[in-house]
């Protein structure tokens, strides 16, 4: 049985004052914020996804429930949180060219910002040039990319190739999550590092600066 069923239906409908309520509800009944996460959440996104590849929903309905999602990590940010506030590198992180998708993004902006990693957060459809941009103001250690759409992970590869004729690439680290990412597409694209999902994002972004 999904302990989230309220929830859970609540996303898929768009619904954001039910969802929020018992987002609420799950905390104050002491559900693990993690869980709420993962399996109200994350969940029921990927259940709309697969509603949406059958058609049995369209853009409209996935963008009230993305919007619904949104609202609900909001709420549980504050569990996130490690205690130690002590900056452990800094990570610019953004959507790549042509793509929208930043659920996901924000997902791992707000675990990494939690794990104590300075946040610059650029948002969406991020073009080369503006990583490149970005990077020499910034500065970060890491770069990180995220893409939701076959079609747009080909602009990875151009942004480290952008950031390589800038002469910045030796200068960060590059890690790249989404869902149609893996782990061997990183490698052929010579990044420095993939991500499955946020968890392993602070994980695999600690391992790249060498703490723990
Ligand atoms: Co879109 N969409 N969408 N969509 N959408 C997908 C991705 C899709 C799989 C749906 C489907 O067909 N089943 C499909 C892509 C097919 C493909 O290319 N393989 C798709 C499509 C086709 C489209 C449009 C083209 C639809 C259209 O217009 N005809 C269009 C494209 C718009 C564009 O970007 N140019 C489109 C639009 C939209 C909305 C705007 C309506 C909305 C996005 C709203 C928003 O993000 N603000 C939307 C949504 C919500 C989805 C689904 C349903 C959910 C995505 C999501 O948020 N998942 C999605 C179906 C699915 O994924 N099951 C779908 C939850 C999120 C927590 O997971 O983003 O995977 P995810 O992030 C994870 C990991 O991937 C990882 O960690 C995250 C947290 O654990 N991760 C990283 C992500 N980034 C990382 C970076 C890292 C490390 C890890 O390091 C830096």
């Amino acid at each position: 049985m999904n302990d989230f069923k309220v929830l859970s239906d609540a996303i898929s409908k768009g619904d954001i004052k039910t969802a929020l309520a018992e987002t609420q509800k799950a905390l104050d009944a002491g559900s693990n914020a993690s869980d709420i996460l993962d399996k109200g959440l994350i969940t029921t996104m990927n259940e709309v996804g697969e509603q949406f590849s059958k058609g049995l929903i369209f853009v409209p309905q996935m963008l009230r429930s993305a919007k619904v999602m949104r609202e609900c990590t909001e709420l549980l940010k504050p569990y996130f949180q490690e205690g130690d506030i002590t900056t452990k590198g800094k990570v610019l992180i953004g959507t790549v060219k042509g793509d929208l998708h930043d659920i996901g993004k924000n997902l791992v902006s707000m675990m990494l910002g939690g794990a104590g990693f300075t946040i610059t957060d650029i948002g969406v459809d991020i073009s080369p040039e503006k990583f490149v941009e970005k990077t020499k103001e910034v500065e970060p250690d890491i770069i990180g990319m995220s893409a939701l759409l076959s079609t747009t992970m080909p602009a990875m590869p151009e942004t480290i190739e952008a950031l390589k004729k800038a002469g910045l690439r030796d200068k960060v680290k590059v890690m790249i999550g989404g869902a149609p990412v893996t782990e061997i597409y990183a490698q052929k694209i010579t990044a420095d590092a993939y991500a499955s999902d946020a968890g392993s994002a602070v994980t695999k972004a600690k391992n790249l600066l060498g703490i723990s």
